[in-house]
């Protein structure tokens, strides 16, 4: 059976996720960020990304990681990509064409998308009064995602999805890299088709299922 790696409050989010969508079984061995714990090293501290059993497995000391079969893998995306390969469509490709097309697509999110979107959800204000420099690295990020946001909202208002006309694996990547910025309303309602697909994606039932399981996980 599969085994996932990784709290589900991680990137492990996008394997469960697609695992839901797949409807395959899987076990799930909930390893926890490092900086998640006062005291990572210690003797009776949960199994994390610095534990020693867990480096084994992934020298990395990142989550998540794979096991299915022989195969270990890490990189999130490696993983959903191979998942979605190897089980085929309708997430999946049917061909080389949607294979590069996919492989297109989540190498931008991970690439060009990612790094700001997480600037976004490490220092957006959730409420609280937000320091100058936190506000400042938010408006930078901000202002660097309207260019892919731009790109990706040309691009779905006229096909509805990334690849094949239909929600494959390369929309489940994007989303859930997307999903990082999604607390800027001002930032998104400047992107319609964007906010609406990354509402029927999240709207999906098996990314309900795996954001109730990671809501269930304490923060
Ligand atoms: N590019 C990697 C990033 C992996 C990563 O940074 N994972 C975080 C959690 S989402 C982690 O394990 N951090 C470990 C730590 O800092 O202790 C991927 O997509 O899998």
């Amino acid at each position: 059976m599969l085994t996932v790696y990784g709290v589900t409050r991680s990137r492990a989010s996008r394997i469960i996720w697609l695992c839901h969508e797949l409807g395959i079984p899987f076990k799930q061995v909930p390893v926890i960020q490092a900086y998640r714990l006062a005291e990572p090293d210690a003797p009776d501290a949960p199994l994390n990304t610095r534990s020693e059993s867990f480096l084994k497995l992934s020298p990395a000391g990142a989550v998540p990681v794979i096991q299915d079969g022989d195969l270990v893998l890490s990189e999130s995306l490696a993983c959903t990509l191979h998942l979605a390969r190897k089980y085929g469509q309708p997430f999946g490709p049917a061909d080389a064409v949607e294979d590069a097309l996919m492989l297109q697509w989540s190498f931008y999110a991970c690439t060009t998308v990612e790094p700001d979107a997480l600037a976004i959800l490490f220092n957006h204000g959730k409420g609280q009064a937000q320091s100058g420099a936190a506000q400042a690295t938010v408006a930078n990020a901000a202002e660097r995602l309207v260019r892919p946001l731009s790109v990706l909202e040309d691009h779905l208002a006229r096909h509805g999805h990334m690849v094949g006309g239909r929600f494959t694996v390369a929309d489940l990547n994007l989303a859930e890299i997307l999903r990082y910025a999604q607390g800027h309303g001002a930032l998104m309602e400047q992107f319609p088709a964007v906010s609406a697909w990354l509402a029927d994606c999240q709207a999906r039932p098996a990314f309900r299922k795996m954001w109730q399981e990671r809501l269930a996980e304490p923060e």
